[in-house]
């Protein structure tokens, strides 16, 4: 089963029975590799901004296979408590020998191994995601077939980062709005909100529009939120504290529109409590967060099972981990455009080929050729390698 134990009730089973026949697989190495991609433009959000992705990608080997994962940490503890350093330190010491110990089962066997282990989802999702790509070669089956995927090409939009000006801001609206993207999503904080989402919706009345404030406001901002109320988004997306769901719930209760948790959807015991306070009525999953593909799929059975839409968010990835997000925004519970962009929004150059593509409808392909349907490239990966490390089964 794919699906994971504790949701199993609430599951629709959407996602379990495909990969039933699982073939143990004994994993003799694991390798991390870090790479400095940097960004086209500056990403600024109500935490930051950075000019460049460290990206940390991690690979398994075993039947004469390699699967690749992406451990979306970033450097610095803001987003979330994991750092691309925490997550050496946790796969190198705890997650990679648990991993070797012998062979792994299924996935469930996999996640159960690491729920030993208190927290550090990303590192986990790092591992589980460069064992399903190995799973699928072995079984020469797509990711998405492999997860019980349905659709053959997923809704996309874009996130749009604080801009040192309206003007720059709504150009980027047009240029993305132009290549086809099916929603624009824009970051606020306090002081780059009402005013620019206003200036957005006057000139785009009918798109599908949202926002995402990562945390930066509280309950006392209702002003804001009753403002923001009324330019029929379709989400606000984390408003409150990342791990906040009572004040959510408060919020939620007075606004018209959807809230969407991000940062405190952690698991899926945490959608299932977000669900029942009324803290939100749309989830963002992003596989990292939530520690693999076995808390994924439990929360996007648990949703579809209770008709709450769902969504693939990203964290820059590299075409690595966003293959994998390609394959779990295939899911039928998917119904909301993900922040699922072209390679060439982020990157000069990516680290798959061919590189991930925007079709003029606002779709990606989901790719059918077996794992994660894209070329890794080892030779570009290599080039731009800061650290290597390679944990072995034998010592
Ligand atoms: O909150 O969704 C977020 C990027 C890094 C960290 C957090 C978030 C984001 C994004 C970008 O919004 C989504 C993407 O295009 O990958
Ligand atoms: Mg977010």
């Amino acid at each position: 089963m794919l699906s994971c134990a504790p949701m199993q009730t609430e599951s629709a089973n959407v996602a379990s029975s495909h990969a039933a026949a699982a073939a143990s697989v004994a994993i003799s190495d694991i390798e991390m590799r870090t790479v400095r991609l940097p960004l086209h433009e500056p990403f600024e959000t109500s935490f930051g901004r950075i000019d460049s992705r460290l990206i940390f990608l991690v690979s398994v080997t075993g039947e004469g296979l390699t699967g690749w994962g992406e451990v979306v940490a970033a450097e610095e503890p803001r987003y979330s408590y994991e750092t691309v350093a925490t997550a050496q330190h946790v796969i190198r010491d705890f997650l990679a020998p648990a991993m070797l110990s012998r062979p792994v089962n299924d996935l469930a066997d996999l996640a159960a191994r690491f729920n030993a282990f208190r927290g550090h989802n990303m590192a986990k999702a790092g591992l589980e995601l460069a064992y399903l790509d190995l799973l699928a070669k072995m079984k020469k089956k797509s990711l998405s077939d492999l997860i019980g995927g349905t659709r053959a090409d997923v809704p996309v939009g874009v996130s749009l980062g604080i801009q040192p000006s309206l003007d720059q801001l709504l150009e980027r609206v047009d240029r993305y709005l132009a290549q086809g993207y099916q929603r624009i999503k824009l970051k606020i904080k306090p002081g780059w909100d009402v005013d620019v989402v206003r200036e957005v919706r006057q000139r785009h009345p009918h798109i599908m529009l949202s926002v995402d404030a990562n945390s930066a406001y509280t309950l006392a901002d209702e002003s804001t939120f009753r403002a923001l109320d009324d330019f029929g988004l379709i989400m606000i997306e984390q408003p409150l504290d990342h791990d906040d769901l009572l004040d959510h719930a408060k919020l939620q209760a007075e606004l018209n529109t959807s809230i969407c948790l991000d940062e405190s959807i952690t698991s899926a015991n945490r959608a299932r409590h977000a669900l029942e306070l009324g803290s939100c009525r749309l989830i963002n999953i992003k596989i990292g967060r939530v520690g693999g593909y076995s808390q994924a799929l439990a929360i996007h059975n648990l949703c579809y099972s209770r008709n709450v839409p769902v969504w693939c968010g990203g964290m820059l990835e590299s075409g690595i981990g966003r293959a994998h997000n390609i394959a779990l925004a295939s899911l039928p519970g998917f119904t909301l455009p993900g922040d699922i962009s072209a390679s060439s929004r982020y990157f000069a150059r990516d680290l798959i080929v061919p590189e991930v593509e925007v079709a003029p409808d606002g779709t990606v392909r989901v790719p059918t050729d077996s794992g994660l349907g894209f070329t890794v490239d080892l030779d570009y990966i290599k080039s731009r390698t800061q650290d290597f490390e390679r944990v072995g089964s034998t010592a």
